[in-house]
């Protein structure tokens, strides 16, 4: 299991992350150097005047340095506007040529496609040829090139997992396109690089590599309904850590499920399959194959869900869901029907 709260965000996993952290180092590199050389200029300017003893305007003793008179004057005034305009040039190249390498669309016909649709605070994604929906997650084959189309609902967001490409913008009314791939299996951290609001910071979301096979097998099992649950076998759903409420009922799938249908969630939330058609918050249909609830403010356990599901403008404030009460064994109930959603 990853930590949710110390992610290794940098290390390039990727030809194009690559690309962008060699550049970066060379903007590194070349900045300290100039920035080592301005200041040193600066300070031999300064000490070598105070020697001097002179002051502007006023006559110099003689053995005072005058380093630049006449063409001296000249030869360092080139000097400064030739060779910044030099590097900044070189800089510039190398800025270009990244760009043209890494900002390119993909093109191929048979890249997977992937709609990423940026809302305060969370991101949904969708496989609109595999009628997949999810939220915060993105799962993708690995060494292929993956096309990610980027819209927002509300304000500027930006899309940025910088292990695996630079960032781009998702615009309200444009759809901006991101080539992602990863080298190898594993997961990467991704972050709302935009500010977007109060909660930007917790607009987290994780890219999930796969080798094809796995791949395949989790798309597949995405696009599947949700497993109806059947009423007469209920109670075989027992909690499955610690022991349920001491003389109350059995939590179970089935309870939760209507309570969940019976209350204002059914408004904002999908779990395909059945009558909660909601699109305001996260489709739920496969919530429990989520590492984290909330874009990533939480992992996805009982203990958050529950914190969540009471409390999420503690947890997250100004975020779009708001608290719901419940009795604990309902809560209970409800809890193990989100768990249910595999
Ligand atoms: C007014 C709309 C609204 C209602 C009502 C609502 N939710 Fe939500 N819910 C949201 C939004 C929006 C989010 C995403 C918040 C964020 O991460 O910024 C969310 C997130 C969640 C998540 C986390 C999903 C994820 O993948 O991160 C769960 C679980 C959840 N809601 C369950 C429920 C349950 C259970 C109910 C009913 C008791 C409910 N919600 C009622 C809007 C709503
Ligand atoms: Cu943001």
């Amino acid at each position: 299991m990853i930590d949710l709260r110390v992610p290794v965000m940098f290390p390039p996993a990727s030809e194009d992350a690559s690309r962008v952290d060699s550049h970066w180092q060379l903007m590194l590199i070349v900045g300290s150097v100039v920035w080592v050389v301005v200041v040193t200029v600066a300070l031999v300017a300064v000490l070598r005047r105070r020697r001097g003893g002179g002051q502007e305007g006023t006559e110099q003793t003689d053995d005072a340095p005058r380093p630049t008179t006449g063409n001296g004057h000249l030869v360092v005034g080139f000097l400064g506007a030739v060779v910044p305009a030099l590097i900044i040039i070189g800089v510039m190249a190398d800025s270009v040529l990244v760009l043209r390498d890494t900002g390119s669309a993909s093109s191929a016909a048979d890249a997977t496609v992937v709609e990423v649709d940026g809302k305060q605070y969370w991101w949904e994604v969708r496989y609109p040829e595999q009628g997949v929906e999810t939220a915060n997650e993105i799962h993708i084959p690995t060494g292929q090139d993956v096309r990610v189309e980027l819209t927002s609902t509300d304000v500027i967001h930006s899309f940025w997992v910088p292990q695996l490409s630079g960032k781009v913008d998702l615009v309200p009314g444009e759809t901006n396109v991101l080539t992602l791939s990863a080298d190898e299996p594993g997961t990467y951290w991704g972050q709302c690089a935009e500010y977007c609001g109060l909660q930007h910071a917790w607009m987290r979301f994780v890219v999930v590599a796969h080798d094809e096979p796995e791949y395949a097998g989790w798309l597949e099992a995405q696009a599947r309904p949700a497993e109806p649950a059947d009423p007469a076998e209920g109670d075989g759903d027992d909690v499955e850590s610690g022991p349920g409420p001491a003389s109350g009922p059995v939590s179970d799938v089935a309870a939760g499920r209507e309570i969940f249908m019976s209350s204002s969630c059914v408004y904002c939330h999908t779990v395909a399959g059945t009558e909660a058609q909601g699109t305001l918050g996260p489709d739920l249909t496969h919530l429990a194959s989520r590492q984290m609830i909330g874009a990533g403010v939480l992992p996805n356990d009982r203990e958050s869900l529950a914190r969540w599901i009471e409390h999420p403008q503690d947890v997250k404030p100004g975020n779009a869901m708001p608290g719901t009460e419940l009795e604990d064994d309902e809560l209970d109930d409800l809890i193990t029907y989100l768990e249910s959603l595999e």
